[in-house]
């Protein structure tokens, strides 16, 4: 059965592969799956056609046959069940590595993610310094939880799982900001992720539509 996905018809991100379509991308290319892409703008986002799809107006989707599931998290986790690659084949394994995706998405994302938004829609207010501060040590005190959890390790939890696809395509979201890199085995954790063939794979999909958007 064909699995179609969206994505942004020009991300914001300008191909930097943070938009979230990249996660279900990534997934997929691990699992050896292939898809077709349904690029939407911001306009189509929020029409009824795809609020059906997406309740919020947002993007990834997914499709396949008669199911249609949206919110990255859910959607990498179906991937996962439905296809060997991305968990553990013991329960328990399978257990944390489910744990370690909601961590990345409950517990590491939302101070991440609002800091990438503090820059862009709060940079020109008055208490931005001081609220950035705040924002950045909010991070530091999961990166360095996570850090001393990763230690020497390769991933989170014994083999690559779909825990380590979430939590690398989350710490990406710092690179520039020089935060990571206070914590020497998180830039090396994520480097070790973006060499994943089928992540490189996944990232340059991704940035094609960029490119080819930017060129018209
Ligand atoms: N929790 C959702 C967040 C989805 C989300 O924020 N998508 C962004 C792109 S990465 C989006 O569609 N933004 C446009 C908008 O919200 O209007 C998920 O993980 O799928």
């Amino acid at each position: 059965m064909t699995i179609t996905i969206t994505a942004f018809e020009r991300s914001p991100d300008r191909g930097r592969g943070l938009a979230r379509d990249m996660r279900v991308r990534w997934a997929l290319e691990e699992v050896g799956q292939p898809y077709d892409v349904r690029l939407v703008s911001f306009k189509a986002m929020k029409q009824p056609e795809h609020l059906a799809l997406h309740p919020f107006g947002q993007i990834p989707t997914y499709e396949e046959g008669d199911l249609a599931l949206f919110e990255s998290g859910a959607i990498v986790f179906h991937i996962a069940e439905r296809h060997a690659g991305l968990l553990p084949g013991d329960a328990n394994g399978r257990a944390r590595a489910i744990t370690w995706m909601f961590a990345a998405l409950n517990t590491v994302e939302p101070p991440i993610f609002d800091r990438a938004l503090a820059t862009i829609l709060e940079r020109n207010e008055p208490w931005y310094e001081q609220r950035l501060h705040a924002l950045e040590n909010g991070i530091r005190k999961r990166l360095a939880d996570l850090s001393s959890h990763l230690g020497g390790a390769d991933w989170l939890d014994g083999a690559f799982s779909a825990g380590d696809l979430l939590m690398v395509t989350v710490l990406r979201r710092l690179n520039g900001s020089g935060i990571l890199e206070e914590y020497p085995n998180l830039p090396d954790y994520v480097a070790r992720g973006e060499a994943r063939p089928a992540y490189k794979r996944a990232f340059d999909a991704q940035l094609a539509v960029f490119t080819a958007a930017s060129a018209n």
